[in-house]
């Protein structure tokens, strides 16, 4: 059966809402990322992304992973084009061209988006956000973000979802990368069909359910 590792306070929720979207049967590993723990390497520390078992999933010491019937991969966006091409179905590519534009919209969003989001939402969790520094380092951020998310929402004026007029496996990863930085309502005010798109996609069951478990996660 698929081992999904990794709690679902970090970019392992996108390959947990991805099995949920696939109806396939998954087990959670809860690997937690070492800087939550006061102590990772203590001896009665819980499963991190420093311990030892978790190293020989992944050795870069990063959630999440997979291991699915023995094929380990350790890349959360790979993670989910993997499993579309796997399991098929409508969020998968139907032909050669949407596999170019799935893979065309989730390396984007990889490379233009998520750093910049990833700073974003991590200001906010080492609650420094209402500090001089944080509210600089929020506010360029979310300047460099301006131009991709005017991207997204010029694309999605005319569609509701990326590619195919469907929800697909593109959708999920942009929009989970996106996540991170929809806090900001200097970028959500500006991208109306953006902000659309999204809502589409947190509205499906799948996502919901992800959410709820991610929510009750301690
Ligand atoms: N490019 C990797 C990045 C994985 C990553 O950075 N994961 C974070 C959590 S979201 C992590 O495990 N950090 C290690 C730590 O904080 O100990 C992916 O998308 O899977």
């Amino acid at each position: 059966m698929l081992k999904i590792y990794g709690v679902y306070r970090s970019r392992a929720s996108r390959n947990y809402w991805m099995a949920r979207e696939l109806g396939i049967a998954f087990e959670g590993v809860p690997v937690i990322q070492a800087r939550r723990l006061a102590d990772p390497e203590a001896p009665d520390a819980v499963l991190n992304t420093r311990s030892a078992a978790f190293l020989t999933i992944n050795p870069n010491g990063q959630i999440p992973a997979i291991d699915d019937d023995g094929l380990v991969l350790w890349e959360s966006i790979a993670i989910n084009l993997y499993l579309a091409r796997k399991h098929r179905g409508p969020l998968a590519a139907q032909s050669l061209e949407e596999e170019g534009m799935i893979e065309n919209w989730s390396f984007w969003a990889v490379n233009e988006i998520e750093p910049e989001a990833v700073r974003i939402v991590l200001t906010h969790d080492a609650a420094i956000a209402d500090t001089p520094g944080g509210r600089d380092a929020v506010a360029a951020s979310t300047r460099l973000l301006r131009r991709p998310f005017e991207i997204l929402d010029r694309h999605l004026a005319t569609t509701d979802y990326l590619i195919g007029n469907r929800f697909t496996v593109a959708d999920l990863n942009v929009a989970e990368i996106c996540r991170y930085a929809m806090s900001e309502s200097a970028l959500t005010e500006a991208h109306p069909h953006l902000v659309a798109w999204y809502e589409r996609c947190h509205d499906r069951p799948a996502f919901r359910d992800m959410w709820a478990a991610r929510s009750s996660e301690s």
